[in-house]
């Protein structure tokens, strides 16, 4: 992967500059401070390797050189696009990714709600959002993408959150990172303007994997809860069942969800 060839499988999407990097601490690092620079909408940070990559809550993000897909879309909110679709934005990643997934290489991946995308049950795909304000005015939303390509991309020798898998040992076959980027892409500015509409949450909850399956969700603001994922509500919180039949709703945020049966992982 280098800067001309991303160029030139870029090249008929309307996005915005693009700043490519063999290697970088974090594209979300440096979106975030090209955001407060004046970089225009759908401006690309596209790194081959991340020496400090972030996950949320100041977890790590691992991407060796040479195996993954590790970009930062900064986006200027269009007219209607309010801080109301900051949750749903790294959704709107994650169904990206999922749907490139699935057409482009016909894997059954899913979205491990929120956000991650999962292929065989393993993580394969994770969404870093980030807000850049002034004052009480939202300048720039910074969506960071990691995705797993090749198998060197998958973290061995540490306890992960949940199993990692990536795109080539699910496929069985090499995958040309930037025409995959290509997809991504496409499919992100495809669905970009149903972000506010039902469309949206119905394609969201469609690709959501681990349906009917007990899982519990952990957060640092209340007790561990225990249910099976019903689905999702229309504005994209999860619905879980419990044990008691009563149904629980969780809004996106310092959230995690874990599998209860964990077997076949
Ligand atoms: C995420 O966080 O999944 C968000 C990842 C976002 C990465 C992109 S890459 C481009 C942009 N620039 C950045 O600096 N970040 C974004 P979270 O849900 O908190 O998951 C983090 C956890 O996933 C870690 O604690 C590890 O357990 C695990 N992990 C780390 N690297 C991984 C990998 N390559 N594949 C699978 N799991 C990984």
């Amino acid at each position: 992967m280098n800067r001309i060839g991303i160029t030139e499988k870029l090249a008929n999407l309307p996005i915005g500059e693009l700043r490519y990097y063999p290697q970088v601490g974090s594209t979300n690092d440096l979106a975030v401070e090209w955001a407060s620079q004046g970089a225009p909408d759908l401006s690309l940070v596209v790194a081959d390797e991340q020496t400090s990559g972030r996950g949320r809550g100041g977890r790590k993000w691992y991407t060796p050189p040479g195996a993954a897909l590790a970009f930062s879309l900064i986006l200027r909110p269009r007219q209607g696009e309010t801080a109301a679709i900051f949750p749903r934005l790294s959704a709107l990643g994650a169904l990206s990714v999922c749907k490139s997934l699935i057409r482009c290489y016909g894997l059954e991946a899913g979205i491990k709600w929120p956000n991650d995308v999962v292929i065989n049950r393993k993580k394969v795909a994770g969404m870093l959002a980030e807000s850049h304000w002034m004052g009480d005015q939202l300048v720039a939303l910074i969506l960071g993408i990691g995705v797993n390509v090749k198998p060197e991309s998958i973290p061995s020798g540490e306890k992960l959150d949940f199993p990692a898998t990536c795109v080539e040992t699910a496929l069985g076959q090499k995958v040309n990172r930037g025409v995959f980027l290509y997809h991504i892409l496409k499919a992100f500015l495809d669905w970009r303007p149903t972000l506010h509409n039902n469309e949206f949450i119905q394609s969201w909850e469609e690709h959501l994997a681990f349906r009917g399956e007990k899982v519990q969700i952990l957060s640092e603001k209340s007790d561990t809860i225990e249910g099976e994922i019903s689905g999702l509500t229309p504005l994209g919180n999860l619905t879980l069942i419990t044990h008691k039949g009563t149904s629980r709703t969780f809004q996106n945020g310092e959230v995690h969800l874990r599998l209860v049966d964990r077997e076949g992982i």
